[in-house]
């Protein structure tokens, strides 16, 4: 086996491979950008060369560099793992001529995968079912008409140096052909530089149903069973499982066979993928074949309990493949879903920023969870938005997509948009559920899966201010701790006044909608009186980091609360809400020009920045209160004279009480 092995890649996938050649006890180099010098692969690597800027053009895909430093390094093979440079037939040749293994395909195999048209010739020629249609070299207009009308429609149109969707077109009618075709050969060409098209029968309810094949270098192949990744969202996938829900082992024997029978007509070696279009009346075709191992790639090692990249390693070694395929078997049931940095609010576009709060659901042998990110990492627009993939088993469908709905509530991301409640609402869904599937699922089930966040609620407003008041009681007590005198009633910061209810106005701000949330909250011995618009509620708990025990008119829950500049996000029953609290403070817009300037909650005055009898500027600020971990600053409301000063730094202060005597010019 290597001694050592590069990961020419990034992010989960150099993570997971790094696990396995740990496991094998193989050392493992990292490859990283200036954007990625604090990552997680370079961290878990036992060393970890740079590449250069953040662009993939000046970084993961430098081919030559990447050698020269496998080269440098010692590493005797390079995994490339997927996208970059896992399907450059340039760079594992370039590997070959290096002497360095390249764990994959031969680049010949990659090669003949490469084009559409060229793929299905060398299938047809293996007998690998074809969808019914014409990928020949005659591209004029009415040759290719005639062919459509011959295979009846409706017919899609497929540029055949297109990919992922790109460049199709579906022709209804006859009398629609001609416009299609041109519009289809004018994409083709400005995307791909050819337009070449081919034709096929149009499937209008078909699955993504892919095989898993695996080849060695002594001429053996199997296959570990099917994923159905019909569930994607502009030909991205969301969901994927492992078997195929509603697979007969006829159907799964054929299906398999099939793959083989396609890997071995290009001579195949590692691990590859078939896709495969399933119809309705269970008739199944070739849609492509993918030479390097798929991101979907768990959940197939979880029905089947191998670990696919260490067989990667073994057949890149030259050993024979660790299983037969009668000693492959599929136990259980897997879901992967992705975990994206995207918009749901702004079309699923990527979305930037900092992990400033990362909770995962804990991992065990059926929980399993596929990253490179870590809680403070940056997620740029460099790279893929993909923040993780979650991957669960059980024992059956119904079981496994339990526990995806479980993991998923308790998902925790703050920082930037996710779209954490989308796959909630996938996993959630009945039409998933009785595995309804198709590849327009999420386009058929549009309305009821695209649903607006859960609106903010008295239930919520009442835990934010419950968090809002121990937060302060707990910064009271801090503080108080502090005074001469700790336990004296007098310096308690708890809001308690002699002969009077006590109690504290805060403002919530609804951070999607703006909408303001007013609240009254009382003090009632060991618990707050939260008053709303809509009517009180009696809530207490405690408060521990970011866990918040409830317990709201008996019912009790735990709720986390992450705050960061004034922004509390609250994870409330695997719903997530955003409130701002007000910052309710004195400043010169909202009081009047004479006003005596009064404190606006209680709290403790530490500094000041003028000396009575000063002459002051309109906003210039007079001093600074503390009060509920805030700072306050009192601003002159207008150009004039601040006349007396009541308080001095340290002081404590009631809510109300008059700060600053000022005259306004
Ligand atoms: C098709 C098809 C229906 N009929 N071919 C989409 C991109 C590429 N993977 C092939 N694709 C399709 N080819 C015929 N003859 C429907 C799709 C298709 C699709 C396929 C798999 C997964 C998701 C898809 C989403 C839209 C369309």
């Amino acid at each position: 086996m290597f001694d050592k092995i590069l990961i020419a890649n990034r992010g989960e996938i150099a993570c997971r491979v790094i696990r396995s050649a740990r496991k094998m006890g193989v050392k493992t180099v990292a490859v990283y950008s200036d954007a990625d010098k604090n990552a997680m692969h370079v961290k878990m690597a036992d060393e970890a060369w740079h590449l250069g800027p953040a662009p993939a053009k000046e970084s993961y895909l430098k081919a030559e560099l990447i050698i020269d430093i496998a080269k440098k390094s010692g590493a005797k093979a390079v995994h490339p793992g997927y996208g970059f440079l896992s399907e450059n037939t340039a760079f594992a040749k370039a590997c070959e001529e290096n002497h360095i293994v390249f764990i994959g395909p031969p680049a010949s195999a990659i090669d003949a995968m490469g084009s559409k048209s060229a793929a299905k010739d060398i299938m047809k020629k293996a007998d690998v079912p074809l969808v019914p249609g014409y990928h020949g070299d005659h591209q004029e207009a009415d040759y290719l008409k005639t062919q459509a009308y011959g295979i009846g429609y409706p017919v899609l149109i497929k540029a055949t140096a297109g990919g992922g969707g790109k460049g199709m077109r579906i022709v209804e009618s006859h009398d629609d052909f001609d416009e299609a075709l041109s519009s289809c050969k004018r994409e083709a060409l400005s995307s791909f530089g050819s337009d070449e098209v081919l034709i096929e029968k149009y499937l209008t309810k078909p699955r993504h149903v892919e095989i898993q094949v695996f080849a060695d270098s002594q001429s053996n192949a199997v296959h570990l069973f099917e994923r159905d990744c019909s569930v994607q969202r502009r030909h991205q996938k969301v969901i994927e499982e492992a078997p195929a829900p509603g697979m007969t082992e006829e159907l799964r024997n054929s299906m398999g066979q099939v793959a083989i029978n396609a890997a071995k007509a290009i001579g195949y070696q590692g691990a590859g993928t078939v896709e495969f279009l399933l119809d309705e009346d269970g008739s199944f075709y070739f849609m492509e074949m993918n030479t390097r191992l798929q991101v979907e790639h768990p959940v197939t090692e979880m029905i089947t309990g191998q670990d696919l990249v260490e067989w990667q390693l073994r057949v890149a070694n030259g050993e024979p493949l660790p299983c037969s395929q009668d000693e492959l078997l599929i136990n259980g049931h897997a879901f992967e879903a992705r975990v994206y940095a995207e918009d749901p609010d702004n079309d699923f576009l990527p979305s930037t920023g900092r992990l400033n709060h990362l909770a995962t659901p804990s991992t065990h042998r059926h929980v399993r969870i596929d990253t490179g990110i870590e809680q403070n990492d940056e997620v740029s627009v460099h790279y893929d938005p993909m923040i993780a993939k979650l991957i669960v088993w059980d024992k059956d469908r119904a079981s496994a997509l339990a526990r995806l709905r479980g993991a998923l509530s308790e998902y925790q991301v703050v920082g930037l948009k996710t779209n954490l409640d989308f796959l909630f609402q996938l996993a959630s869904h009945d039409g998933f559920n009785n595995a309804d599937l198709d590849t327009n699922f999420i386009a058929r089930f549009q309305d009821e899966l695209f649903v607006e966040k859960p609106a903010i609620n008295d239930q919520v407003i009442s835990v934010a201010a419950l968090y809002t008041m121990l937060k302060q009681q707990d910064y009271g007590n801090h503080h108080t701790a502090d005074l001469a005198d700790p336990y004296s009633p007098w310096d308690k910061v708890d809001g308690w006044r002699l002969n009077e209810d006590n109690f504290h106005r805060v403002t919530f701000v609804d951070n999607n909608s703006k909408l303001e949330y007013l609240t009254t909250v009382h003090f009632r011995d060991s618990a707050f009186l939260v008053e709303q618009e809509n009517g009180e509620h009696l809530i207490s708990g405690e408060l521990s980091e970011n866990q918040l025990r409830v317990n709201l008119e008996g019912e009790r829950f735990t709720a986390t609360v992450i705050e960061k500049d004034h922004l509390l996000s609250l994870f409330i029953k695997g719903h997530e809400f955003q409130l701002e609290l007000k910052q309710e403070g004195l400043s010169a817009d909202d009081t009047d020009a004479n006003a005596n300037l009064t404190a606006p909650m209680p709290g403790t005055i530490i500094s000041v920045a003028v000396d009575a009898g000063d002459k002051v500027e309109a906003g210039q600020p007079i001093l600074v209160m503390e009060a509920m971990k805030m700072e306050h600053t009192i601003k002159a409301p207008a150009d004039g004279i601040v006349t007396e000063l009541f308080y001095q730094t340290g002081d404590l202060v009631d809510e109300g009480a008059e700060l600053v005597l000022f005259e306004a010019e």
